[in-house]
């Protein structure tokens, strides 16, 4: 299949590819490049090529499916190296974004033109790899040691202006972007041609900046190895001959890619772009949403509204009165000064975000929504009065959804008329800003409604994962077992700050001690006593005993450890010692790569069961879920897929 066309435009050869969804640099496509290189070099009326591609983006990248194959010729270093040597210039013309190998092709290009709307990148961190085509050792030649480091260890793409500015694109354009490289190319052939990337000069650096950027590093990978072997592949680009530097990298980029950090990394990338549309939504339509409401203004109905209002949809936001909707709304905006203060929005944005939500108490003005999410508080008869107001308003095919973290939504959804438009929408805190989604149907639900809560999630660029009901769908159940195992432990002599520190050391953020102080260890005890107000057997955990004790965490100055005021530093706590003391029988200490391994299994195990009771559809959804809303480190690919690589 011809995945490369040859056009000429006088003396200017233009080589298109098209290899369809990315132009991923797949093995057929090397070869055609490779073939393309020596056709025109052999042709003598050619005087300069461009390279531009057909399609969404300019090549976004190696196949990153042929990375669980053994690597076949042409080797993407030497299509680049080969494109670098040709007896006529290069220029690549960038639309979309030039990812990895696609943006190693360019830099072997002796030009780069850009769109103003594309972007340029080396990401290959984030699969648990190194650049493995000459990223590491022509971009610090091309833009500097700094800059190479900041964009090979982060693996952040750059905007073309940005990209420019540090050298990396010639020139950055609008409109037709082919026309605009053809003319660069005849421009650049009437003046001397500048040196291509491996002739630049790299400056070297002081041994003290490597050390620092080490540190740096190291701090913010937390465990995830690759970052620290492409600052060793960069390092090695200032120290050595181009040559051996690309070697150096090249057996960096081999090892790293057989490594269970790259499998696991390819394990969430595909398994992300394979959320949105997962293929039971068959050709069901997502119903049109141009207009959202939100009950309730607390925590997640301020994040949820502020969401909805990122993805430039009108908001209705509603709360029970003036008090409540005026605290609702100091909610949204501090959410927005928040962004603005962290510069991810500007003033007249965050303007622009409020002035889009309409703040009432009055359910009337619900008519004209398409979507209204339910944020109130977590009690059935609430939630119910809420549907009823809400149904009483909204038009018969408004979609209707509950942000409930644990109760029923068929429950709550009892006497709502045409249930079909009834569904379970379950964000995380913040809401936006987690990505996470937990798409929870009823019984009733229809498929379009359905696949209008995917569509939604894609509008707000959150990762769905479609989960059964149960009592805490899928996320909610499993930290539910996390938590009952991580105190099981504690039981058993292991340390509360030992059980943390395993986790953080297995690459969580915080461990779950640690984070129940953060989140409060009242909603889970409210939780279960209202369970046992109900007359279920609900045993006593260890936190109930420290929540009797009025220890609700960091809330509180105390939960698992103790807070000095105005301090987030947690102590290790006499007091729960002395709280706790009759309830712990000392079996002996675990080392923490056992305590974390202990608790992964457990997380797995409650998976296994929620996979066999067809709660979650594929172990696959269960890795997101934990990595997109629990902070389970993605490096280790979620603890289905942790405990599957264990188990070999
Ligand atoms: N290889 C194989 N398939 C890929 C792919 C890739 N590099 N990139 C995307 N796809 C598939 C994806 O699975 C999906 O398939 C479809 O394309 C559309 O993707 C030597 C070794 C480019 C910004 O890390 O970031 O180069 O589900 O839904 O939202 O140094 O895709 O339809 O069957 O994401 O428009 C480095 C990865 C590789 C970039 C487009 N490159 N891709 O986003 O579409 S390593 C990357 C992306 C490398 C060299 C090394 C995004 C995108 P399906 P999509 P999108
Ligand atoms: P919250 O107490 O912060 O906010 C609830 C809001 O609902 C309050 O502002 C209250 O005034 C309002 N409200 C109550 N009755 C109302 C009514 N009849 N009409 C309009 N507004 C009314 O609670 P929250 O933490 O935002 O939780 C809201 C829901 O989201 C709950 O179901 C909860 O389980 C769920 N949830 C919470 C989290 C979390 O981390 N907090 C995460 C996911 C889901």
């Amino acid at each position: 299949m011809s995945l490369v066309s040859i056009a000429r435009e006088g003396s200017i050869a233009v080589v298109t590819i098209d290899n369809p969804p990315v132009n991923a640099l797949g093995q057929a496509l090397r070869q055609q490049l490779w073939d393309a290189v020596a056709a025109l070099d052999a042709d003598a009326a050619v005087q300069a090529v461009v390279l531009i591609c057909a399609g969404r983006t300019f090549i976004a990248g190696a196949d990153v499916s042929e990375f669980c194959k053994p690597p076949v010729a042409p080797h993407l270093p030497d299509v680049v190296a080969r494109i670098e040597a040709a007896a006529k210039p290069w220029v690549a013309a960038i639309h979309g974004a030039a990812l990895g190998g696609g943006f190693e092709v360019a830099l072997g290009c002796r030009f780069r033109l850009a769109l103003d709307s594309a972007s340029v990148g080396l990401p290959e961190v984030g699969l648990g790899i190194v650049p493995g085509a000459g990223g590491t050792v022509r971009t610090p030649r091309v833009a500097g040691v700094v800059a190479a480091v900041d964009l090979v260890t982060g693996g952040k793409p750059l905007r073309a202006a940005k990209a420019q500015a540090l050298g990396l694109i010639d020139a950055v354009v609008s409109g037709d972007l082919r026309a605009a490289a053809i003319a660069f190319a005849q421009e650049a052939i009437t003046k001397p041609l500048p040196l291509p990337a491996s002739a630049r000069p790299v400056v070297a650096q002081e041994a003290g900046f490597w050390d620092e950027q080490q540190a740096a590093i190291t701090k913010l990978a937390k465990g995830e190895v690759a970052p620290l072997h492409a600052l060793a592949c960069l390092r090695k680009a200032t120290e050595v001959p181009f040559a051996e530097a690309m070697a150096f990298e090249r057996e960096t980029f081999l090892a790293l890619r057989g490594s269970d950090q790259a499998a696991a990394l390819r394990h969430v990338f595909f398994a992300e772009r394979a959320a949105p549309r997962p293929a039971h939504l068959g050709a069901a339509q997502p119903l049109p949403l141009r207009a959202a409401a939100v009950i309730g203004g607390g925590t997640m109905g301020a994040g949820i509204a502020a969401a909805l209002r990122d993805a430039g949809l009108p908001v209705t936001l509603i709360e029970r009165d003036a008090a409540a909707l005026e605290r609702g709304v100091t909610n949204l905006r501090a959410i927005f000064d928040g962004a603005v203060a962290r510069g991810r929005l500007t003033e007249a944005q965050a303007a622009e975000r409020l002035a889009g939500v309409t703040a009432s108490t009055d359910y009337a003005s619900l008519a004209g929504a398409d979507l209204v999410i339910e944020a109130v508080f977590e009690e059935i008869g609430v939630k119910r009065a809420v549907f009823a107001q809400v149904a009483a308003v909204c038009r018969p095919d408004a979609v209707l959804a509950t942000n409930t973290s644990y109760l029923d939504p068929a429950a709550i959804a009892q006497g709502v008329p045409n249930p079909a438009r009834f569904i379970g929408l379950h964000f995380f805190s913040p809401a936006n800003v987690m990505k996470l989604l937990e798409i929870v149907p009823t019984p009733d639900t229809s498929p379009d409604v359905l696949a209008t809560g995917f569509a939604l999630a894609k509008t707000l660029g959150k990762i769905p994962v479609q989960a059964g009901i149960c009592e805490g769908f899928i996320g909610n159940r499993i930290l539910k077992r996390y938590r009952v195992g991580a105190e099981a432990l504690v039981r058993r002599g292991v340390a509360i700050a030992a059980v943390d520190a395993a986790m953080r050391g297995f690459g969580f953020a915080m461990g779950p001690f640690e984070a129940q102080d953060l989140g409060g260890l009242d909603i889970a005890f409210l939780q279960r006593e209202a369970a046992r107000a109900t007359g279920q057997d609900v045993p006593e955990t260890l936190g109930d005993l420290l929540v009797r004790a009025g220890r609700k965490g960091q809330k509180t100055g105390g939960g698992w450890y103790d807070y000095a005021p105005g301090q987030r530093k947690p102590q290790p706590s006499a007091t729960v010692a002395d709280l706790l003391a009759d309830q712990i029988r000392a079996e002996g200490q675990m080392d923490g790569p056992a305590i974390a391994e202990h608790l992964v299994a457990e997380m797995a195990a409650e998976g296994q069961a929620i996979l066999a009771e067809g709660i979650a559809r594929q172990p696959a959804d269960i890795d997101l879920v934990e990595i997109h809303g629990y902070g389970f480190p993605r490096w280790r690919g979620g603890p289905m897929f942790h405990a599957q690589n264990r188990a070999g």
